[in-house]
């Protein structure tokens, strides 16, 4: 198919070829213009009857918008354009016809609701805005992976077909495995954890995560993308740092690298990576200063999940991303270290931004005994996860890790309203494939 030049490409005085969708229409009788996009832009095609063989005109004007064609032709400048260049054309072809009614209108001049653009996603993804969305998702995920670098790690990719759960039994998606129950990974947790005791000792992994989500929320995905780290002998201030650097780092890409996009979406102005230092609060400062908001009916006490309303007055409160350290122990995984000198108090942390949780980490237990006992405890039975509890007999050092929500971190990035905008195709409780509406 190459040969072509694109869209963004083409300059006064080329011969050029293009190739790309029927963005646009305008017949002004005995002139018409129509406008090809492709991923670089949108270039003018100027069609004019007394310039051109009738059989030309006819069919540049019989083509239906998200058609695909091809246009050879020479380029010349034309301040009326929008790129300031047109092209007059020796040939056009349709390569690929569309039907002229439409599901959706990609041009963006109709909106559309969210399930119709859901479920006509390819057609959606041709408007700009949401184009732009997932170029800076790309991007994002990029700049992680160059900070990922920088830390000097290795990535790894981990099962998703998997025995047990890590992260709660209800949130569990069952499948059927040679006759036997298996799961879809919750988490990477364990096997990042073991890649650390392997000898690779700073590892991460950019990957699906499935979790079994009771309710329909803007903020919950059934199939989600986590950002997983995991370093030998850090603890959770270490880990902490690294989190900080590989989200800054995000941000940086996407001012960098995404300037057009941010742009389309009109942020280009207001964009700010931040630099400052994320403040770190412990979980007891936390409930004080939710309780102090007055935001919430009941007030909160020690051992209580943080609520989303309080996630949000507090965020509103701290106004940048934050860290919250130093939670109750009962409330953290069988996987979190206590801190040594105080079983109740864990060194897990959560990191979020002001509107919502991004990230959850902390040090781990990588001491065979309390990792049992641990487990004991949160009513999980050792033996089925022996594969992970064996290798902590072996020489596992200590180490700390994070796992960011991907789509989460897109989503507030970009002021996006549903984490639905956020991922291609969505997988929720209504959703199955693009198209189908399950009935819940
Ligand atoms: P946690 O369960 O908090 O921690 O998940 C980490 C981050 O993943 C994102 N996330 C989700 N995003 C969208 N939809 C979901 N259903 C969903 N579930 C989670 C959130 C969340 O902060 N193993 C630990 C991490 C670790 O300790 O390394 C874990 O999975 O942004």
């Amino acid at each position: 198919m190459d040969g072509r030049t694109l869209a963004s490409a083409v300059g006064p005085g080329d011969t050029v070829t293009v190739a790309g969708w029927v963005h646009e229409i305008r017949d002004l009788g005995g002139i018409a213009f129509v406008i090809i996009r492709d991923r670089s832009g949108k270039i003018q095609v100027k069609f004019e009857e007394d310039e051109m063989e009738a059989d030309l005109v006819e069919r540049g004007l019989g083509v239906t918008r998200e058609s695909v064609v091809r246009v050879e032709g020479e380029a010349f400048e034309e301040p009326r354009a929008p790129t300031n260049v047109e092209i007059v054309p020796s040939e056009l072809e349709t390569v690929a016809p569309a039907e002229p009614e439409l599901p959706l209108d990609p041009s963006g001049k109709v909106d559309a609701e969210l399930p119709t653009r859901l479920d006509n996603r390819t057609l959606d993804l041709r408007k700009d805005e949401v184009h732009a969305v997932f170029q800076i998702r790309a991007t994002i995920l990029s700049s992680a992976r160059a900070a990922f670098d920088d830390l000097g790690c290795t990535e790894i990719n981990t099962p998703k077909i998997v025995a047990t759960g890590t992260e709660g039994g209800t949130e569990l998606f069952p499948i059927t495995y040679f006759g036997e129950e298996a799961f879809m990974n919750q988490s990477p947790q364990l096997f990042k954890q073991l890649m650390v005791g392997s000898g690779l000792e700073r590892v991460f992994e950019i990957g699906p995560i499935f979790r079994a989500e009771e309710h329909n929320t803007p903020r919950h995905l059934n199939e989600a993308t986590s950002i997983d780290f995991e370093s030998a002998f850090y603890d959770h201030t270490e880990a902490m740092d690294a989190c900080e650097h590989v989200i800054k780092r995000a941000y940086a890409g996407v001012k960098e690298s995404c300037h057009q996009e941010l742009e389309t979406l009109g942020l280009a102005e207001d964009f700010t990576v931040p630099t400052d230092e994320f403040p770190r609060i412990t979980y007891q400062e936390a409930i004080e200063r939710i309780n102090a908001t007055g935001e919430l009916e009941a007030q909160l006490v020690w051992g209580d999940d943080l609520p989303t309303e309080g996630e949000r007055a507090l965020g509103s409160d701290v106004d940048s991303h934050y860290f919250i350290t130093d939670w109750p122990s009962e409330i953290k995984p069988f996987y979190i270290k206590d801190h040594n000198d105080d079983s109740t108090l864990s060194t897990g942390f959560d990191m979020l931004h002001p509107r919502m949780e991004l990230v959850s980490g902390g040090q781990r237990e990588h001491r065979y005994e309390h990792l049992v006992a641990g487990f004991e405890a949160q009513g999980l039975n050792p033996d089925q996860f022996e594969y992970y509890t064996k290798m902590f007999k072996y020489g596992m050092p200590p180490h700390a890790g994070w796992a960011i929500g991907g789509e989460r971190l897109l989503m507030t990035m970009l002021g996006l309203d549903n984490i639905r905008e956020a991922v291609l195709f969505p997988r929720d409780r209504q959703r199955l494939s693009p198209w189908t509406h399950r009935n819940t």
